[in-house]
C-alpha cells in the first residue's frame, strides 16, 4: 500500500540549485577562480558545508575550519537575499497539482530536505500549508545518502517504511530512499537516477493511479 509521499525540495518542487549556483559563484570569484554551472552540479543535494568543500577542491583551496564556516555563512547569507523575493510562480511544473492529488486521495504529504533554508522557501511559495511533516537540514544529523531525513519523516507521519515512497532529484537521495526501505521516483534523468523505481522528467508527467502500481 502506500500512505504517504516524501519529497526533497531543491530539484523537486523548486529549483533553488540556479540561487545556489550564483552564490557559489560569487564566492569562488571572492576567491579568484571559476566555477562553472557544471561543477555546480556535483552540489545537488549535498549539504552546505559539504558544497563548499567541493567548491575548494574545484578552486585548489585549502583552509582551516573556521575560515570554512565564515565562508558558509557569507555564501549562505547572499543566498538567502536571492531566495527571498521567491515566489509561488517558481514552484516546478506539476508539483503544486500533484501534491493537491495526493491529499484529496488522502495520502500523506512530508518534506525531506537537506536545506536549513526550506521553511523560508515553503512558506515564499505558499507550499508549507501543504506538509503533514516536514524535515529539513535544521533537524538532521546525517546527510543523505543516510536515510534519517526520510525514516523522521516517516516516522513523525506514522507511515511503515514501505508504505511510503520518496522523489528525489539526486543520486544521493535515492540511495537514501533504498537505505530507509522506501520506493522511490526520480526527477531528472535515468542515466543518474536509475536506481529509483521510476524516473520522469518532472511531477507534471505522473499521476496517483500510476504511482499507485508502483
Ligand atoms: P542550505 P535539497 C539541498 O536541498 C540542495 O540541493 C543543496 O545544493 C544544498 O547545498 C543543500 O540543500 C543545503 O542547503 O545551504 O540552504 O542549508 O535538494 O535537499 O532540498
Ligand atoms: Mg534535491
Amino acid at each position: 500500500t502506500l500512505t504517504a509521499c516524501l519529497f526533497d525540495l531543491d530539484g523537486v518542487l523548486v529549483d533553488t540549485a540556479k540561487y545556489h549556483y550564483i552564490a557559489w559563484k560569487r564566492l569562488a570569484g571572492e576567491l579568484g577562480f571559476e566555477f562553472t554551472e557544471q561543477d555546480n552540479e556535483r552540489l545537488k543535494g549535498v549539504s552546505r558545508m559539504a558544497s563548499l568543500d567541493i567548491l575548494l577542491e574545484v578552486g585548489g583551496v585549502s583552509l582551516d575550519e573556521d575560515a570554512k564556516l565564515a565562508l558558509a555563512e557569507k555564501k549562505n547569507a547572499w543566498y538567502v537575499e536571492y531566495i527571498s523575493n521567491m515566489d509561488e510562480s517558481e514552484i516546478l511544473p506539476g508539483a503544486l497539482e500533484f501534491i493537491q492529488a495526493l491529499k484529496e486521495r488522502g495520502i500523506k504529504v512530508a518534506l525531506g530536505s537537506a536545506s536549513k533554508n526550506a521553511m523560508l522557501i515553503l512558506n515564499n511559495t505558499g507550499l508549507t500549508p501543504y506538509f503533514d511533516a516536514i524535515i529539513d537540514g535544521t533537524k538532521t544529523s546525517q546527510a543523505k545518502p543516510d536515510p534519517e531525513v526520510f525514516m523522521l519523516g516517516a516516522r513523525e507521519l506514522g507511515a511503515r517504511p514501505d508504505d511510503c515512497v520518496v522523489f528525489e532529484d539526486a543520486e544521493a537521495g535515492i540511495e537514501a530512499a533504498i537505505r530507509a526501505g522506501m520506493r522511490s521516483v526520480g526527477i531528472g534523468s535515468p542515466e543518474t537516477l536509475g536506481r529509483a523505481n521510476l524516473v520522469l522528467p518532472s511531477l507534471e508527467e505522473l499521476t496517483v493511479d500510476r504511482l499507485l502500481e508502483l
